[in-house]
């Protein structure tokens, strides 16, 4: 059965110096990397996701008048506003300088609609709008995923649940994935969401070795 690594919005600005930096998001580089080898190595296929959104963001406390990390609703959704963060085409925007971009199969973006935030690489929040992320997979008949990236408790954690609802077959790489944490154990919390759902917990070193 065919397989791909999905590596989760490895970009600047949820790295260290980054408009929302994840405690060591950096530390995922060396794991991608390692496993973009391994995959490769295997057949794999490998994906990227770009959280990719317009300067006026709904998400963006900015836009909304408010303070960074408080809450409140956008499209009828409870939101987080965020710092402004991966603005198309900024520096932020953009993967990592240390990953192994040229073995990168296809990125998918996400995002670009103002008026609703997108943590999934599947669906908006919303659940309204689909990405390109599943027809892709399904025109390369993969149904198999190897997820990691930033970050743990929204990224990630709703990519994963949505491939699962679409019925891939879903390994979590834990030590490949930062959180945010706004709140201490959010982080811990989704590896256990994630796994209560159906997904495989791994680490690199289970594949590797
Ligand atoms: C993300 C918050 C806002 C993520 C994206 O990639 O996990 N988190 N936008
Ligand atoms: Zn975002």
């Amino acid at each position: 059965m065919k397989r791909a690594l999905l590596l989760v919005d490895l970009q600047n600005d949820f790295c260290a110096g980054g408009a929302l930096a994840v405690q060591e998001g950096d530390s995922t580089i060396d794991v991608a990397n390692a496993l973009i080898s391994y995959c490769k190595a295997k057949g794999d296929a490998v994906v990227a996701t770009q959280d990719w959104h317009p300067s006026n963001h709904g998400s963006f406390a900015s836009v909304q008048g408010t303070e960074p990390f408080s809450q409140g609703k956008l499209d009828g959704l409870r939101q987080t506003w965020w710092p402004d963060h991966c603005v198309q085409n900024s520096e932020g925007a953009q993967l990592h300088p240390l990953l192994n971009t040229p073995e990168i199969d296809a990125v998918i973006q996400k995002g670009e609609n103002p008026l609703i935030d997108s943590y999934s690489a599947f669906f908006d929040n919303g659940h309204r709008q689909k990405t390109q992320l599943d027809d892709w997979l399904y025109r390369n008949e993969i149904k198999q995923l190897v997820v990691m990236g930033l970050a743990t408790d929204y990224c990630v954690k709703f990519t994963v649940l949505d491939a699962l609802s679409l019925g891939y077959e879903v390994t979590v790489v834990t030590d490949g994935c930062r959180a945010v944490n706004l709140h201490p154990q959010d982080g811990l919390r989704a590896f256990q969401d994630m796994s209560a759902a159906g997904a495989t917990l791994m680490t690199l070193a289970d594949f590797t070795y």
